[in-house]
Order: C-alpha cells, then structure tokens, then sequence
C-alpha cells in the first residue's frame, strides 16, 4: 500500500499507513504480531515488581523502538493525523488472554503486578507519547482496570453497566490526555458491550448553520468528578477550540452544561447527531483501542454483568503526546498529575 496516497473525508492528503478491514481494524500478519509479541516478552522479563516502576517505563519506551516497523509507523501516522474517525483498533494483538486470573470486581482495580497486556500497553504509550495518570483516579495507576463493579451498575463511569455517554476523558482537566488507550481482555459475556466512538470531523458536516458558532463561544462549564476535589465546574470553555475546519472538541455528555439557552440547544444538537453517527466495536481479546481525545468522544453500550469472575474486562493507559506541557502537575517528572 506504501506510495500510495487518497483523499480522506476530510480533504487531506494523507499515505495509507495500515491496512485497515473493512470494519477499521488493522491486524498485522502473524510474524509482525510474533515480532511485538517476542518485545513485549523481552520487557515482561525486565520487570521489577510494579507496573508503575519509572524505570521499567524507561524500559518501555526503549523497547518500542526494537518493535515491528509496520506497527511503529501505524502509531507515527496516527499521531500525525488520526483519520476521519480519530480512532484505531489494532487487533488481535498477543497477550495470552487464555492465561488470565478471574476479571476483578471492587472499585478503583489496577493492575500493579507487570503482565503482557500491561507491557504491551506501556510500549503504546511510549509509541503515542508518554504514558501518565491522574492521582485521584484509579490512585494513579499507569495501567487501569476497566471492569463492571456490583452495585455500581447506575454510575456514569467505567464500572458501571448501564450505557456509558460520550465524553472526552477527563473533560474538565486543562491537561486531559491526548490518547485513551483500552485494551480488551476479556468481552462481556454476550457480546454486546460496544465501545463507542463519535468523531468531530464526521459530525461537524452535519450540524445546522449557527450551531458550530454556538460551539465556539466560551458558553460551557464542566463539572469535575468529586474525586478531583471539591464540587466546581471550572471556567466556562468552548466545545469547539482550533481551525474551525478541523477543530478540536471537549464535552462530556454527562457533566458539560451549557450557560445560555443556545448553549444548550447546540449541546443537545451535537449529542443528537453523536448518537446518530457513531462508530461502535465488539473488542475482542487482545484488540486495542486508540482513541484520539482531542477530536473523539467515546461511550459504551449497556451490558449485563454476572460478577463470576469472567466478567467484561479492559485495561486502560492514557498517552500524553508531550509530557512537558503538565510538568507543573507532575512533582519530580513523575507520571502523575497531582492535581
Ligand atoms: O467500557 C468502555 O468500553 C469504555 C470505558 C471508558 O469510557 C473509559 O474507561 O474511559
Ligand atoms: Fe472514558
């Protein structure tokens, strides 16, 4: 496919850099997943005894680089611009999903203990950037279980069951992550629960006249999750910041209201046409999911957890594309934003 170039929806001329299915997976032949699989192993071998060890993401981050080139340039295409979707599954990567403990079931599950899926995750992050946490989510774990908690089913957040609104991850913080990376291990068991994903560029085209204006004023509060400190909902921001014909987004269905009336009228508009538009996949094990939070919301469909053990089970990494920007969040370097 090298050498050739296509017009994408949104007017740029960009190399094909993967060949995608046709349901926007890529999969790799099974040497290039056997060459990852071998050097995400060889990092497994160089792990201490916590994911979160800063030097075994040093060790991530030069391991990436012994990594298939095939996969390094999907990443580095990816960065440069992430498609009309804004969002890449790589499938069927290997993390021995056959060799898993029980899918955990108690709030705020991390995963501590190095694992394939969590090398494997860390040598992404290296690829899309820099791997980071928040300290009031998830204690600030590099690796995060995203599994159904019982008694939890209700909660707009990912240990709840019922449908999951579309939201920029962490809307509300001035450094939320460029990348949120969800790795399947394990599907619910009837295979229904969908991660969703809605773009900017495909919903832009089909707002009303005045609407995207609507966006573009500073008319928006979003509301942080208690977690993050005492209730406050932040100054007003803009749902649509940048290039007005290739802006970024930031809204969380859930916690962004807007101020004025048509504020409100355009924030129901664009969820209406997210909900109309979206793309949505069934992860399999060892798929990941990229999605780009600078232009695409993601959700997830209503699933019915049973507790037994072998329930729905993803783990989550976020990529920053430049650490620096939050160093003042970061006390010593470290890959946790305290605030
Ligand atoms: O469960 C999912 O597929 C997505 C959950 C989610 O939004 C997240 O973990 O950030
Ligand atoms: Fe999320």
């Amino acid at each position: 496919m090298e050498g050739n170039t296509h017009v994408n929806s949104v007017g740029m001329t960009q190399a094909p850099y993967a060949p995608a299915t046709a349901d926007g997976t890529v999969r790799y032949d099974s040497r290039t997943l056997a060459r990852l699989g071998q050097v995400a192993s060889d990092l497994l071998d160089h792990a201490g005894d916590r994911v979160d060890d800063p030097a075994w993401v040093d060790h991530a981050r030069h391991a990436w680089e012994d990594g298939p080139a095939e996969v390094r340039r999907t990443v580095r295409e990816f960065r440069r611009h992430s498609g009309p979707d804004g969002s890449l599954v790589l499938g069927r990567l290997p993390i021995n999903a056959r060799a898993l403990p029980p899918t955990p079931m108690v709030k705020g599950s991390v995963q501590h203990t190095p694992s394939l899926p969590a090398a494997m995750l860390l040598l992404f992050a290296a690829g899309l950037g820099d791997p980071a946490a928040f300290a009031a989510e998830k204690s600030g774990a590099l690796v995060q279980d995203v599994v159904p908690v019982p008694g939890q089913e209700e909660v707009q957040g990912n240990v709840g069951s019922v449908e999951l609104t579309f939201h920029t991850e962490n809307a509300f913080h001035p450094h939320r992550p460029d990348y949120v990376m969800l790795m399947c291990l394990r599907p619910d068991h009837e295979g229904v629960a969908e991660l969703r994903t809605s773009c900017v560029r495909r919903v832009l085209p089909l707002l009303k006249p005045g609407t995207r204006e609507a966006l573009g004023r500073p008319e928006y509060v979003t509301e942080a999750p208690p977690s993050f400190g005492p209730a406050g909902e932040g100054t007003a921001h803009a749902v649509l910041t940048g290039d007005p014909d290739d802006p970024d987004w930031c809204f969380d269905e859930a916690a962004t209201r807007g101020v004025t009336p048509q504020a409100r009228s355009a924030l129901a508009e664009l969820a209406e046409v997210a909900h109309r538009t979206y793309t949505g996949v069934l992860l399999r094990p060892g798929d990941l999911a990229v999605v780009d939070n600078r232009v695409t919301l993601h959700g997830r469909s209503a699933f019915t957890p049973r507790y037994d053990g072998r329930d729905r089970w993803l783990q989550r990494t976020f990529a920053f594309s430049d650490l620096r920007r939050s160093r003042d969040h970061r006390p010593g370097d470290g890959a946790v934003l305290v605030k």
